[in-house]
This record gives structure tokens, sequence and C-alpha cells, in this order.
């Protein structure tokens, strides 16, 4: 864990010089195959969320939070594992932002189901009333909505008024900041359930879908 954060300082530093070449290499070198998850969690995350701090004080542009978020995502491609060849008949998912401009939650929560056998369709940053139309397209069971500000989280309000009033019963698991600030808020909005992560939301995905693992 110590090792971990003197990376992530490190990693941090190489984001913000947009040394891209050592960012990687950083992450490479950690990398065993198995453990992206666990890069991900201890080494890009805090790093992410200190250069979100240091933007918020206004010591760094938001132009360089955005070439370090491209260069984590770049990484994040290149070491999330491939989709499972053990595509069972599993229940169709669905991911989606309802508008929020942050991706990577939502990559990673998706790479993660895929790896697990299911089937995800990626909506990306997509209004409620288009996205409620391509859930009943699609026929999705499960909606995993990922949102990092508040107002986007609220959206999730909408979407359930959306599936109520038009008869859709997919269920809607929630995640991102703004339910890890206040764990009530999951409820408030109406979703079936919220997780911390991907291998939490695997889990939840589990639950309401009853497919055994
Ligand atoms: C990178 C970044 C950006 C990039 C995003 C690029 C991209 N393609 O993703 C850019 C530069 C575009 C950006 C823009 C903005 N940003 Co920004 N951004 C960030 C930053 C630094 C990192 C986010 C990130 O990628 N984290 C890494 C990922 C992997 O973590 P994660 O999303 O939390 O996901 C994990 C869990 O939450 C969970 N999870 C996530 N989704 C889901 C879904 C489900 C279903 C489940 C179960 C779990 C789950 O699992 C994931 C893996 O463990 C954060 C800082 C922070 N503290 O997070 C600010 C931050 C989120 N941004 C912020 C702001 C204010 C903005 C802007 C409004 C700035 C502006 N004035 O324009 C815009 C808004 C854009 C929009 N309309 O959405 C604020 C939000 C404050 C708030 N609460 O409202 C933050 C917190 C920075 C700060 N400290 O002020 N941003």
């Amino acid at each position: 864990m110590v090792l971990y954060t003197t990376l992530s300082s490190q990693f941090k530093q190489y984001l913000l010089s947009l040394n891209k070449v050592a960012a990687k290499r950083l992450i490479q070198d950690e990398f065993t195959g198995d453990n992206a998850f666990q890069l991900i969690q201890q080494i890009m995350m805090p790093a992410l969320e200190n250069i979100g701090k240091e933007w918020e004080v206004g010591s760094i542009a938001l132009s360089q939070e955005y070439m370090a978020s491209n260069i984590c995502e770049e990484i994040v491609n290149s070491i999330l594992p491939p989709e499972s060849p053990k595509r069972r008949d599993m229940p169709v998912l669905g991911v989606a932002t309802l508008g929020d401009q942050h991706m990577l939650g939502k990559q990673i929560v998706a790479s993660c189901l895929k790896a697990s056998g299911f089937s995800i369709f990626d909506y990306g940053a997509i209004p409620v009333d288009e996205l409620a139309t391509n859930v009943v397209k699609d026929a999705i069971e499960v909606l995993l909505v990922s949102t990092l500000m508040l107002n986007f989280a609220y959206e999730v309000k909408s979407l359930r008024n959306c599936f109520n009033e038009t008869g859709i019963s997919t269920n809607i698991i929630v995640g991102g900041a703004p339910f890890l600030f206040d764990d009530e808020l999951w409820k408030q909005v109406g979703a079936d359930a919220m997780a911390l992560d991907a291998t939490e939301a695997l889990s939840k995905v589990y639950e309401l879908t009853g497919v055994v693992e």
C-alpha cells in the first residue's frame, strides 16, 4: 500500500507533465496480467482525485486535467481484461452516464462486467428519454448508471419516472461520487441498488438477476 502511494504520486507527476511514455511504463511495470482493477483503484484513481483537487483550488488548468484523463483512458484500455469467451445465457445489461462527461468509471464497470461474461450496451452520455427508448429496443434487464456530478445523479429520478410512466421494469444500479458521498441518495433517486466499484457492481448484478456466479 505504501508502495502504491508513492507510485501514485509519481504517476500523477507524469500525468501533469504530460509524460505519457513514463506514465504507461510505470503501470506496465506493475502489471502482472490480472491486477488491472487494483492498479486502477490504487494508482490511477488517487492520482486523478488529486488532480481534481488541484484544479478545484486553481493550481492547474482544466486542460491539464483533461489531458491527464486522456492518458489514463489509454492506459486503462491497454490493461483491462478482454471480453469473456464464456458468454452464457446471460441477462443483457446497459451502461450510461445520463449526460455526464466523466467516462472512466463507466468504462471500468462495463469492462469488468464484460470480462465476467455479460453482454453490455454502452449508451454513453445519453439523455433520459433517448435512453429509455434504447432500453426497450435492446431489452435491457439491468441498467448501470455512472455519474460524478450531483446534477446528473438527480437525472436518475427522471429516468425512474420515465420507466414508471412507460411500464419499463428494468432495474437501475447507480455508482459514482455523489452516491459515495451520500449513502441514501440511491434510494432518493429511485435506484434499485448502488455499488462502490466495478467488483461490487458485479455482485449487485448477480443479486438482481438471480444469475449464479
Ligand atoms: C478526469 C476528470 C474530468 C475530465 C473527464 C474526461 C473523461 N473522458 O472522463 C474532464 C476534463 C472532461 C472533466 C470535466 C469536468 N469536470 Co471533472 N473531474 C475529473 C477527475 C479529475 C477524475 C474523474 C475520473 O476519471 N476518476 C477515475 C474514475 C475511474 O473514477 P470514478 O468515475 O469515480 O469511478 C469509480 C467509482 O466511482 C465507481 N463507479 C463509477 N461509476 C459507476 C457506476 C456504477 C453503476 C457503479 C456500480 C460504480 C461506479 O467505480 C469506478 C471504479 O472504481 C475528477 C476528480 C475526482 N475526484 O473524481 C473531476 C471532477 C469529477 N470534475 C469536476 C468538475 C466540476 C468538472 C467540470 C464541471 C469542470 C468544468 N468547469 O467544466 C466538467 C464537467 C463535465 C461534465 N459535464 O460532465 C468535479 C465534480 C464536483 C461535483 N461534485 O460536482 C471533480 C470532483 C473535480 C473537483 N474536485 O472539483 N473532468
